[in-house]
């Protein structure tokens, strides 16, 4: 019989539903987090191995036939909100095949509810926040009371589930291993399509956090580090050496917001004469020419910003104040610069109305970046937005599969849920089959793979509902406490 594994790791499948216009466009991209929980267990010698049911579309019996193999002391699984319920199914698969190993959850949807992925009694551990050093230190046999960040179980009765005090986010990015991409198979992973240049790609990422105060975003107030340049670039030589890399995705929240660190790494990709094309997420306040020119030189083709809506009433409730007119020559420096752009747009923040998902179609189509993102507003534990959404009764399900971005959760006092969700499609079938729109992507395909995974990406869109547009209505004067129970001051533009 093989010896015990200390520690098998697992992502859990994404479960979509048929309303999902993404469902056709699917991608994925090797789990970062568990690669670096996995990376620092291992280099601190704990044996390590990394299950990705996502990508390798393993069924229930194949977890099964793994657990029984390697019977590991401990499991973690990762899940965003969208895959606790998959992670659920497969604790209790765990427990029925190796009850003596111990289950471990992390990611953004346990840090944000402890207490809630606990209730399930096939979860022994949560680990809220960065996993690294508590992973490590719970496989290593520390005692639970005194690992930062651990929620466990322990042995007062009066309180069943107890919080260890936060852990401190990680100072030094440089100082901890890379991923461990050498526990995943790399072919299995593959990009969304319009977002990638060349193949073979990779994730990564260069900062942690965001200082951004967006009230849907679990990212917002988080403390903001980043790796150095060197680090960053020394790395994309390794995986080119190792893996043939030609092209990274940054997947860090706002990737130009250290300016003085990207421009140096710009320079050492040029210095160093290394072949690689990128993309990354940024903010319209953070960009300049001089940037932009700078990463265009060091291969960058394409960023996505998160512009949210064209109403500025709406944009300051949800704390991202960003002027439209900035938007546009950001926007419009991108074009000049010759970098793509992807606008990711939301329908059905408090305060929407019709008449204000219709500005943000139009202004989608004024801006005619490359590739547009509609998403329905999704309020995610954690957020401001899900605070003020549970306490105001807006919410209606807390069924987790349903927040999926492409189905309107919030019952809004100012739209109806099958409006936003109309609007919705309608978003994507005015923005895509613009004749000029599909002109111009017919001119930027260059290979037979390109034709294939444009035509999959068109016709999950042309294949949602048509839908006449509904009936005006009028803005009812905002959302009582909407202004308010979030508080505070709006994001200072330029913070990131
Ligand atoms: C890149 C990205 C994606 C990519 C790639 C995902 C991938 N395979 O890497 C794509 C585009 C596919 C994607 C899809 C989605 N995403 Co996304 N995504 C991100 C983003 C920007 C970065 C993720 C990342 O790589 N982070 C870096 C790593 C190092 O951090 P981490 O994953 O949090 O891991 C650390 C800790 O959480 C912890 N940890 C994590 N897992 C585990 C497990 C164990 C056992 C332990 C101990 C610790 C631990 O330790 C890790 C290291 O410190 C995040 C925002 C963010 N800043 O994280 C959003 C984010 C995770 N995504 C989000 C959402 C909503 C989605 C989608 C549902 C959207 C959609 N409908 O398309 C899907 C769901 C996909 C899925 N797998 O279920 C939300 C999740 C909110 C929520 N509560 O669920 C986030 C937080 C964005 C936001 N700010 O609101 N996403
Ligand atoms: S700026 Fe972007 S990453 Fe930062 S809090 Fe806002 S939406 Fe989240």
């Amino acid at each position: 019989m093989p010896a015990r594994l200390d520690a098998l790791l697992i992502n859990p499948p994404w479960l979509t539903k048929d309303g999902n216009i993404w469902h056709g466009v699917r991608s994925t991209s090797p789990p970062l987090g568990l690669l670096y929980v996995a990376a620092y267990a291992e280099s601190h010698g704990v044996g390590v191995e990394v299950l990705d049911v996502d990508a390798e579309a393993f069924t229930m019996a194949d977890i099964e036939a793994r657990i029984a193999d390697r019977r590991p002391r401990f499991v973690g699984i990762t899940a965003v909100t969208a895959q606790i319920t998959s992670a659920r199914q497969i604790a209790r698969t765990v427990k029925d095949v190796s009850p003596d190993s111990k289950v471990v959850i992390g990611g953004i949807h346990a840090t944000a509810m402890p207490d809630d992925v606990m209730r399930d009694a096939n979860v022994d551990y949560v680990i809220r926040g960065e996993g690294e050093q508590p992973f490590h230190a719970l496989v290593s046999g520390q005692p639970a009371a005194s690992i930062a960040g651990l929620t466990w179980r322990g042995r007062n009765p009066l309180q069943p589930v107890e919080h260890n005090r936060e852990a401190p986010p990680i100072e030094d990015l440089d100082s901890i291993p890379s991923p461990a991409y050498h526990l995943i198979k790399f072919e299995r992973y593959h990009p969304a399509v319009g977002s990638y240049r060349r193949l073979p790609s990779i994730n990564m990422t260069m900062t942690r956090g965001c200082p951004g105060k967006c009230t849907f975003c679990n990212s917002a107030e988080t403390a903001l580090r980043t790796r150095s340049a060197e680090s960053v670039v020394d790395e994309i030589q390794r995986l080119q050496a190792t893996y043939g890399i030609r092209e990274v995705n940054f997947y860090d929240d706002t990737f130009t917001i250290y300016k003085q660190n990207v421009a140096r790494f710009c320079d050492l990709i040029v210095e160093r004469k290394i072949d690689l094309t990128w993309s990354c997420f940024a903010r319209t306040d953070c960009v300049s020419p001089k940037l932009l020119a700078k990463m265009k030189k060091a291969g960058c083709h394409q960023i996505l910003f998160g512009l949210e809506s064209a109403d500025p009433a709406i944009l300051e409730t949800i704390r991202k104040p960003i002027d439209l007119d900035l938007t546009r020559k950001a926007v419009k420096m991108c074009q000049q610069a010759g970098i793509a752009v992807r606008a990711a747009f939301m329908f059905g923040n408090p305060g929407e109305t019709i008449e204000s998902m219709r500005r943000t179609i139009d202004f989608a189509k004024s801006l005619d970046p490359d590739i547009a993102i509609f998403n329905v507003t999704t309020p995610y534990p954690g957020t401001q937005m899900f605070n003020w959404a549970y306490e105001n009764g807006y919410l209606r399900t807390l069924d987790w599969r349903d927040y999926d971005l492409a189905n309107a959760v919030l019952d809004l006092p100012t739209v109806s849920r099958e409006d936003i969700n109309q609007m919705y499609k309608i978003a994507h079938r005015e923005f895509y089959f613009r004749p000029s729109y599909l002109i111009k992507r017919l001119f930027k395909m260059t290979s037979l793979e390109d034709v294939r995974m444009n035509w999959r990406a068109l016709r999950s869109i042309m294949f949602v509902r048509a839908t006449a547009p509904p009936k005006a209505a009028v803005r009812t004067g905002g959302l009582p406490g909407v202004a308010d129970p979030l508080g505070g001051a709006p994001v200072a533009a330029g913070t990131c």
